[in-house]
Formats: structure tokens, sequence, C-alpha cells
């Protein structure tokens, strides 16, 4: 324990640092650029137009389903093996990988749900600079060009996407390393060679080594090493590559495309940006303390897919690679004004625009999905049927999280949950950071200041609460923690390269990090969240993972060796899905617990492509700064475009502290983003909502309140997002694509497609201007029922307790207005149903209700209503024929906005239910300001079917 107090000091110390200076910046030195990291240097260097591949079209093999097709690399004669796949749904896969690799090549495992179903494909014609294939949908078409190798995507006439038209394929085959020895002979002797040769001109450049080699398949020509090639340093830390260069890249182009989107995670604008001045945008799970805003640094969680959008079309290119990533992106457009753009247009030297991107990654293969859209919804599905979708929530973990590292002990924790009730603010979870366990020994509890885990746990379950307690994954090296003494005795560590278990340091000092690519440490892992082996834990008691990165302190930048093993592959072929693999053995954990019944919740910092399928994600330790508020907003719509929708921010901003407008304005977004809870760094004074004085007490309760009303919604979209890969949260121009002006906002977004949010995200703002999008839509102001027309930039003035919020005209929105205690508490509640009206006058909606935790209702439990208005007549009937499920919640009022007053409303139901018989007259109030027509008491069960007529 001294040594490890000793090692620590550096991280306190600078701890200390920042807690005294109040500066916050990220040290830039401890991360790499692009030009430190050597693949990503040779790769970036590639000059375009050069491209040495050439389409050996001799070798083409075309079955019903599948292309496969040999490149040859002219400079060094290795050979690549091109399959390509169409895939049902509109996809093209593409795999590039060696011939014949000196040893397989990593190829990512468990990140799709199934073996992508193909489509058939067939030969259009074929000559010798080519061969063209139909992709059977809409006249699609794959151009393949032999020299250079080129494949290029058509459907009619118009190009949708390139592969390597700029001649950035580069495939780093695998390779013997020459003994230093040997090595230096043979290059004596070769240069004694070469004098001899030139004398006698007879050497080509770049001849085979072995001419005698038949010109089938030419010998490899050895290629110099260059630095970073056989190992690397980045400060102090080395990094061994025994298997020596192993880098691909590949460029896309993508005519007609001006935004392109994704790549999370970044803390950036949503609209990716050119990167021809700086860094490309990095891929590499990090734990990068106090991070900054604006730049393509590598945050905890990567997503390798990227969305391209025009008014036409939307594509989407996922790359398949969990290694090490960087992304540059050029266009011919970038920095031109919209008149600088005309003005080409004017005098007719205007190109057609166009995006160019290049993918490097450190090893593994090229495994590409091409998803052709061409809506943003179709990417979506597309997306989704690869790699799944956001797996359904608990209705309680889409309700308001309170959390602080930490809550000192179940005293701390019971006046917290007393001080909301006492405060009238409603809460769902209440959760608990490291100093919850015995010395960072995940799965114990402290025994002075935790003694009793399930009398607390027990305490919230007496008011339908619930818990969540952090297990990182880096055990503490300790003999006497049994979580510790079975992994190693089952040898499920990652290794180091020489063998043995690698260690690094983390929180609880000395600690080993379990191989959770291996199926058998994640089933062992699983295991340990039984309520008999998780002593102390209970049903309400879910689970938070963070430091998944992994997180490793003195590792180079902050993160695992990269010639740590995981059985034969090394951490580098793999480091990008680690956190992922976390929160599936987790997820896995909570749902065997109960026996397969109940839906788990877990929270990751790390993330990977297909991670939604395993719960939410939050943005990690961002700071109480109003950049940060801001930027919470283009992160989380980053993260849904490519299927993660359960996304949060650190409500108030994770360190520093806030101002009271700060925290206000952050709650007030927060209450608006899926995922929603509050917290802060150990060393912030405590910020529970009522410790800024009455008035602010009061905001912040009323956000909170909002967000519970809004409960049905949320839960609705969840529902969707689950069946579809859609969003939940969404930039404006996924719902309209074809208008520019929602191309590049940050600052609004919409939850479904019904309501429209720009949240003050402006220090001392007196007002905010919304764009309001569609011309044939009619937006409703949701406070005040003021009707707006789209497709106008709206000012809004606001005060401190505004929060703009809109819903849109031909929506209907189910809420229930009796805020209580919980969300679960409300479980019966009836509904108030939220009718917008369109200019057409129609209307609507969804209501999807469920038991709110298990998986019943994927036995189809559940209650799915269309609610719609048209003719005067609003109406619900039974979306899911074929599902059971029945509800005590009645409908208890309707509000229809942008009405016109009725002489009399009538109201059938199928069965009597609250109503006496089957036809009644209702009392209504029409309010001829706001044009809104208040229906109160209809009283028919949620789950009926009912119509109402408007006389
Ligand atoms: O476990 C402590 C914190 C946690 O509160 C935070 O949310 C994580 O992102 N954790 C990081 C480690 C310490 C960060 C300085």
């Amino acid at each position: 324990m001294a040594a490890f107090t000793d090692r620590m000091a550096p991280v306190l110390l600078l701890w200390l640092a920042v807690c005294l200076t109040g500066s916050l910046a990220v040290d830039r030195g401890n991360f790499k650029t692009c030009d430190q990291s050597a693949f990503c240097k040779r790769q970036r260097a590639l000059k375009p137009g050069e491209s040495p591949y050439r389409a050996l079209l001799e070798t083409m093999e075309l079955t019903n389903t599948r292309l496969t097709l040999q490149l040859k690399n002219d400079k060094n004669k290795v050979r690549l093996l091109l399959e390509l796949y169409r895939l049902q749904g509109n996809i093209t896969r593409v795999k590039i990988n060696e011939l014949k690799p000196l040893k397989p090549r990593y190829e990512v495992p468990d990140v799709l749900v199934r073996e992508p179903p193909t489509e058939p494909l067939s030969l259009l014609s074929r000559d010798e600079n080519g061969v063209v294939l139909s992709l059977g949908a809409e006249s699609q078409r794959v151009i393949v060009s032999a020299q250079p190798f080129r494949l290029d995507i058509m459907e009619g006439r118009d190009v949708l996407m390139s592969l390597n038209s700029r001649g950035l394929l580069a495939f780093e085959h695998l390779r013997i390393r020459k003994d230093t020895f040997s090595y230096l002979i043979t290059s004596a002797f070769a240069s004694v060679w070469n004098i001899v040769q030139s004398v006698f001109s007879r050497q080509a450049d770049g001849e085979p080594e072995d001419a005698n080699l038949d010109n089938e398949e030419e010998a490899v020509v050895s290629e110099k090493d260059e630095e970073g090639m056989w190992e690397e340093m980045f400060k102090s830390f080395s990094d061994s590559k025994p298997n020596g260069p192993s880098a691909i890249g590949l460029d896309f182009s993508l005519p007609g495309v001006e935004h392109v989107y994704g790549i999370p995670e970044h803390a950036d604008s949503l609209r990716l940006k050119t990167t021809e001045n700086g860094d490309p945008y990095r891929l590499y799970n990090l734990d990068v303390f106090q991070y900054e805003l604006h730049n393509p640094m590598a945050l905890y969680g990567s997503v390798p897919v990227m969305l391209a959008h025009n008014a036409q079309r939307t594509t989407g290119i996922f790359w398949l690679n969990a290694a090490e990533t960087w992304v540059d992106i050029s266009s011919n457009t970038a920095g031109k004004t919209v008149f600088g753009k005309m003005l080409d247009y004017v005098q007719g030297s205007s190109e057609i625009p166009q995006t160019d991107v290049h993918w490097i990654s450190e090893s593994g293969i090229i495994d590409v999905f091409i998803m052709l859209g061409p809506t943003p919804k179709d990417v979506f599905a597309q997306y989704a049927s690869l790699t799944g979708t956001q797996t359904f929530p608990p209705l309680a973990a889409l309700a308001y999280h309170q959390c602080r590292w930490n809550y000192n002990d179940q005293d701390d924790v019971q006046s917290v949950d007393e001080g909301f009730d006492e405060h009238d603010i409603p809460l769902d979870f209440i959760w608990l950071d490291i100093e919850h366990t015995d010395g960072k020994r995940y799965f114990t509890w402290d025994a002075n200041k935790f003694a009793t885990p399930k009398e607390m746990l027990q305490g919230r379950l007496d008011k339908k609460r619930k818990m969540v307690a952090i297990v990182d994954p880096h055990i503490k090296v300790d003999s006497s923690y049994k979580v510790h003494s079975e992994i190693q005795s089952q040898g499920y560590y990652t290794k180091k390269k020489e063998g043995g278990d690698y260690e690094g340091w983390c929180w609880p000092g000395n600690v080993g990090y379990p191989d959770f690519t291996r199926e058998d440490m994640r089933a062992w892992w699983a295991r340990m969240f039984a309520y008999d082996k998780y002593e102390g834990s209970m049903e309400n008691l879910y689970t938070w993972n963070d430091m998944n990165e992994p997180s490793v302190f003195n590792g180079p930048e902050v993160t695992m060796h990269k010639d740590a093993k995981h059985g034969d592959w090394e951490h580098r072929d793999l480091h990008n899905i680690y956190g992922f693999y976390v929160q599936m053995a987790t997820s896995e954990g909570l749902i065997q617990r109960s026996g397969g019944v109940e839906r788990p919740f877990v929270l990751t910092r790390a993330f990977f492509a297909g991670s939604q399928r395993y719960g939410a994600v939050w943005t990690g330790d961002n700071a109480a700064e109003w950049g940060h508020l801001k930027i919470s907003i283009p992160m989380c719509l980053s993260l849904g475009l490519v299927g993660i929708a359960f996304c949060g921010a650190d409500v108030g901003g994770f360190f520093k502290s806030p101002s009271s407008e700060l925290l206000v304005r952050w709650y007030q977004t927060g209450a608006y983003q899926p995922f929603f809870r509050a917290h802060a760094h150990l060393d912030t004074p405590r910020r529970e909502p009522w410790l800024f004085g009455p008035e602010n007490t009061a905001l912040i309760r009323e956000a909170v309140r909002q967000r519970y009303t809004l409960l049905p919604y949320w839960y609705q979209q969840f529902y969707h997002t689950y069946r579809t890969g859609h969003p939940v949260m969404r930039p404006l121009w996924v719902e309209y694509p074809q208008d520019p002006a929602t191309y590049a906002l940050d600052d609004a977004f919409l939850i479904g497609g019904d309501l429209l949010v720009h949240p003050v995200t402006e220090e001392g703002a007196t007002g905010v201007t919304a764009y309001l999008p569609g011309k044939e839509e009619v937006w409703f102001d949701v406070h005040t029922f003021q009707r707006h027309n789209g497709a106008q930039n709206l000012y809004i003035p606001v005060t401190m307790s505004s929060i703009p919020v809109f819903q849109r005209g031909g929506s209907i929105i189910p809420k229930k207005l009796r805020v209580r205690r919980s969300s679960t508490c409300m479980e019966h509640d009836p509904y108030t149903l939220y009718v917008a009206l369109s200019r057409q006058r129609a209307a609507e909606g969804e209501l999807y209700i469920d038991d709110g935790h298990t998986f019943n209702f994927e036995k189809k439990e559940f209650i799915h209503r269309r609610l719609s208005f048209a003719n005067n007549i609003l109406s619900s009937v039974n979306l899911a024929p074929d599902a059971q499920f029945s509800t005590r919640s009645f409908v208890e009022r309707i509000l229809i906005l942008g009405a016109s007053k009725p002489t009399k409303v009538t109201l059938k139901t199928a069965e009597p239910a609250f109503t006496d018989g089957k036809t009644s007259q209702l009392e209504f109030e029409f309010n001829s300001t706001t044009s809104v027509l208040t229906l109160r008491n209809p009283g028919m069960n949620a789950g009926t079917d009912w119509t109402m007529m408007l006389q």
C-alpha cells in the first residue's frame, strides 16, 4: 500500500494542482497526435493519385451472393483478397484482407447481431478495364475498375460513393522481421549488389526478390523498414510490435455531399469538420482527464460509423474495426461561404460539392458496410439490422438520477432521499460511486459507511426508488479479495506480452484487468451479480461501469499497453471493444440474477458499435462550464445517429462548481435529454437541488417535474427505438432532410418527431432564436400553447423559468400530470393527451404501456395504440391486436391545441369503462384566446378502443 501511495503521488499532485488553481485543460502531451502515432503518420503521408493497387480481373469469382477478386500491389507484389456482398436492406459489404497473411488478422466478433443475410449479385458486363455488377435494387450497380483499382457504387447515373478513387488504399502486410545481424549482412550485400547492378543497369525499380517465381504469384518485394514499424516510443512508454506494421487505410469519396456526421465520441460540433489543417478525428477509447471542447481528440468511446447527408440522400459508412482508428475529412467546398458558392455557380466555375474521407486503422482487416439509405431513417434501420437496437430500458431509468462522487454513507443516502421528498422533487435513482466499496474492491461494501446495504436498499424500495452502485473492471490485486483470487486462479486476466498477468494502477492500487474478450470470463463476471454472490445487493440495485476504456493510470495514454495479450490477439487489435464487452457481461449478469425476467440497467463510459444493446452511455467527465452544457447536445446527437440512443451528460458538470444559473439551465436541458443524471466530482461542494436557494430549487423542481410528466412519451420513444433503431434525441435534419437550415444546428434537437427543444444554454440569456422547421408545419409552444408557423427563426424572450419546447402540429403526446415521488409511484396514474392539430386539422400519436420493467413485453404483454384525430374524430385503435396487457390507467383529460369550438362532444367506448354507458356527452371548455379545447374527465381506460366526435 505504501508503495502504491508513492506511485500514486503524481496523480494526486495533479489533482491537487487542479483543485488549487481551478484551471481546467486536458494535458495534450499525454495523448498522441497523428504525427506521434507511427501508423497514422505513415498512412497520412500517402499522396492521392498514386495507388499501387490493381484488380486482377482474371481472379474474379462470382457466386450468386459473393464476388471475390484479388488486388495486387504493383510495388510490393502483395496480393489482397476483396470480397463484395450485397446485403439485405440496401447495404453493400466490402471486405479486404491479405490473400495469404502470415497469420490470421483480427476480425471483430460479437458486434454484428448475426451473419448478415445476402442478396443476389449479377454480372452486367466485363472487359479488360473492369467489371460491372448489378446490385439488384433500384438500378444500383458496382463498377470495379482494374487499373488502378477503384470501386464505384452507382444508382442510375449518379455515383453514390467511390472507394479508393483517391488511391489511398494501403494494406500493410504482415511480414517477418529481418533479424538485426542478418539484416546488416544482407543490406551490406545488397549495397554491393546494387552497385554491380547499376553498373550493368539491369535492376528495374521494384523488381521481385525472386524472379524465378511464376508470374501468377510473384515474390513479395521487401520494403524498407520505417521508424515505428517494429517498435514505437511515446513518452516513456515503449510499444513492442512483434507483428510489425499492420495498418490499413482506405478512402471514400462522397460526390454531392457537404455534410458528414457521426464517428463519436468527440467533444465537437454535430456536423463534422474538415481535418486538413489539424489532426484527423481519432477513435481510441481513452480516459481523458479534463477534456477540451471542439477538437478531434479521442474520448472514452468509439463508434466507427459516419453518416453522409444531402437533400437527396443519406448514406452511411460502418468501418468494422476495433483497433485505433483515425478519420480524415476533406471537402472541396470547405471554407467557402454561401456567397462564395453562389458566385462560383453564377460564374459557372462551381464543381459538384464533394466530401472525401480517409479511414486509417492500426491493425485488423478492412470490413466496411456501406449503407445506402436513401433516407436517414433507412440508414438507421440498416445499421440496426447489423448491430441491433437500443435495449429497451426499465421505465424508471428514463426518470431522474441523483449521483455524486460520493454519497458518504447510508445516512447520507437516506437524507438525500428525504431531501427530495421534502422539496417535492421526484427521484428514481440514487447512485454510489467508488467510495462505497471496501477499498475499491468492487462487489463489496465499506463495512463502516455501508454496513447494512440491504437495509439501505430496502429503504429505497419502500419508496419505490432504486440505486446504482459502480463496478469498475479493474480488480485489486489482493489475495484476500475473492474476486481477484478467482479471476487469477482461472487465468482470466489479460496477459503481459511476455506472459503473466498484466497489471497496472488504478483506484484500488495495483490491479489486474479481466480479459472480457473471453466468453468464459464474461460468463464468470455475469454470475458475480447473482444475489448470493454479490452480497448486499437486491433487485433494486443496478450497475455503473466506469474506467472501462480501460483506464490504466500508468499506461501509455492512460490505457492498456497495446502489446498486452488477449489469448493470441494483441490488445492493439481490439482495444476499442474492451469496454463494450464489460457492459455486455454486466448487463448479462443483471438479466441472469432475475432468471431472465427483469430488464437490466447498466451505464457505461466506454463503448463501441453495438453497445446500444447493453444499456446507457454518458459523456464522461465534463466540467461546470457553459461550453460543456452546450456540447452535451451535439455529443448526444452524434451518439443517437449511430444507434446509441440512451445518452446523457453529467448535469451540473462533473469538475468545478456551477453557478446557480448554470445549474438551473443544465437541469432544464438535461430534463429533455435521454439519460438524466446529476453528478459531481468528489472535491466539489455539495449540490443537491435544494442548496441554491428557494427560487432555484423551484426552477429545478419544475424542470424535473416536466420530465416526469413526459415519461409516457419518452417510454414510447424508447420502445420505438428498440423496434426501429431511430434515435430518440434527433437532429432536426433527420425529420427535415431537405431543409439545409437544419444541417448544422448544435443548439436544438427533437425528441422523437414531435417535440422540438431549444434549451437556453447561454449565460445571462434574455432570449433565444429557435429555428422551427417545415414549411407545412405549425408548432405549439408547450407552455403557452401559442401557435407558430414552421420554416422560420423564432425569437423567444426567456426568463430563468423558460425551457423553450414546441409540439409539432399533427402530433398527439401522452403525458401524466400527477407527478409523484418516483416514476413507479405514477404507474397507474391517468393520462392527459395533448392533441396538437396540423394545418389540415389532423394529428397522430401513439401510446405504449407495459409493466415497465420485465421482458414480458417480448411475450406480447403490452398495449400499443394509435391515437388519431381526423375529420373532427379523435380515436384510439389497437396497433397490436395480438398483444395482451391491461392497465388501470384511464384518460383523464384531453387538450386539443389549435381547435375551434364545438357544440357538443360525444364519446363512444367499445366497452363501458369509467363511463356508465357506451355513448356519452363530454363536458368541455374552449379558450378562444389560445384556441385550446379541453375535454375534462372523458374517463375511458387507456388500453381500450374509443372514438370521440366533435360537432
Ligand atoms: O469513480 C469516480 C469517477 C466518477 O465519478 C466519474 O463519473 C467517472 O467518469 N471516475 C470517473 C474516476 C475519477 C475521475 C477523475
